[in-house]
């Protein structure tokens, strides 16, 4: 059996549900996170619940608990569900409200988490690596909704998928209104080219991803210099390695992008090296599920 908390109460799967005038169903007006946890430990806890309470804060929306309550009711939901390994998703929607935008009709923010499996990608796409596409659909402009809001109204990334898996690939790379490179759907880029690794800022209009920063950690610790910044398609094309990285990804392989083949098209020794570290940390790190 599994259970979903939903504002201070745990309802069975089955019986979890919202009202259709909740704010978060009508508009996609809430934030949500994506957290794993790993052997019984949630992995970057606190780091989490800053970025929900973050993206709440710029669309001035209140959550209904402290972070302290947030952090405390995503270990009682994991260990409700007995869960050692799996994906966390905590919610705050806008609450219910009227057929109409106003947020500040809406009485109180609704707080929900779920527990559950993840669904990854198959183990032959982290031997082998990705083949990925640029898509026409660009990241939204800062000045629209920022992209560092983990909302609720995914369309924007949704749209660049339904484009990567028309075209036959798995993963998209979204570029910004100016043409740089942004992100994957659901996933940070990195590159590697000449010992050196690259990642494009905060401002590129990409998610300031807690893998992306857990990541660059570990190389700085292996001595590598990361410089996170402005990379366009050229520098993706002519870069000796490229990987994405995200909680439900981890870290996993790209080999081409737009036809260009990464490097020599094989798997690369940094990004090997990098997802052992990696590996570890998860395993060895977290917040107890107690
Ligand atoms: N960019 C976007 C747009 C994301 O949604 C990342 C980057 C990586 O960020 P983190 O902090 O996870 O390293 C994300 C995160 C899912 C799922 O259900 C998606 C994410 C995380 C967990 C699950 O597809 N995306």
């Amino acid at each position: 059996m599994s259970y979903v908390y939903i504002d201070g109460t745990f309802y069975e799967k089955e019986n979890a549900k919202v009202s259709v005038f909740d704010h978060g169903f009508l508009y996609g007006d809430g934030v949500f996170e994506g957290i794993r946890a790993y052997n019984g430990m949630v992995f970057r806890l606190t780091e989490h619940v800053d970025r929900l309470f973050d993206s709440a804060k710029v669309i001035a929306l209140v959550p209904s608990v402290s972070k302290k309550e947030m952090e405390e009711i995503i270990i009682k939901t994991c260990h409700k569900n007995s869960i050692r390994d799996g994906y966390i998703r905590p919610i705050i929607s806008r609450g219910v409200g009227d057929l109409g935008l106003n947020p500040y009709l809406c009485k109180k923010s609704s707080v929900i988490c779920i527990a559950d499996k993840i669904s990854l990608y198959p183990k032959e796409d982290y031997e082998n690596g990705l083949k990925i596409i640029t898509v026409a659909t660009h990241r939204n402009y800062n000045e629209s909704l920022n992209p560092r809001v983990k909302s609720l109204n995914y369309l924007n990334n949704i749209l660049a998928k339904i484009e990567a898996v028309q075209a036959g690939v798995k993963e998209a790379l979204m570029l910004n209104p100016l043409g740089y490179v942004a992100e994957c759907t659901g996933d940070n880029l990195f590159i590697a080219r000449k010992g050196k690794i690259y990642m494009p800022s905060v401002h590129s209009g990409s998610l300031d991803g807690i893998t992306a920063a857990v990541v660059a950690e570990l190389a700085r610790k292996r001595g590598f210099e990361v410089i996170s910044g402005t990379v366009s398609r050229f520098d993706i094309w002519t870069s000796d390695e490229c990987w994405l990285t995200g909680t439900a990804a981890e870290m996993i392989p790209v080999i081409s992008l737009d036809s260009r083949q990464i490097g020599d098209g094989k798997v690369g020794p940094i990004y090997r090296q990098l997802l052992m570290d990696f590996r570890y940390l998860t395993e060895t790190t977290g917040t107890p599920i107690v």
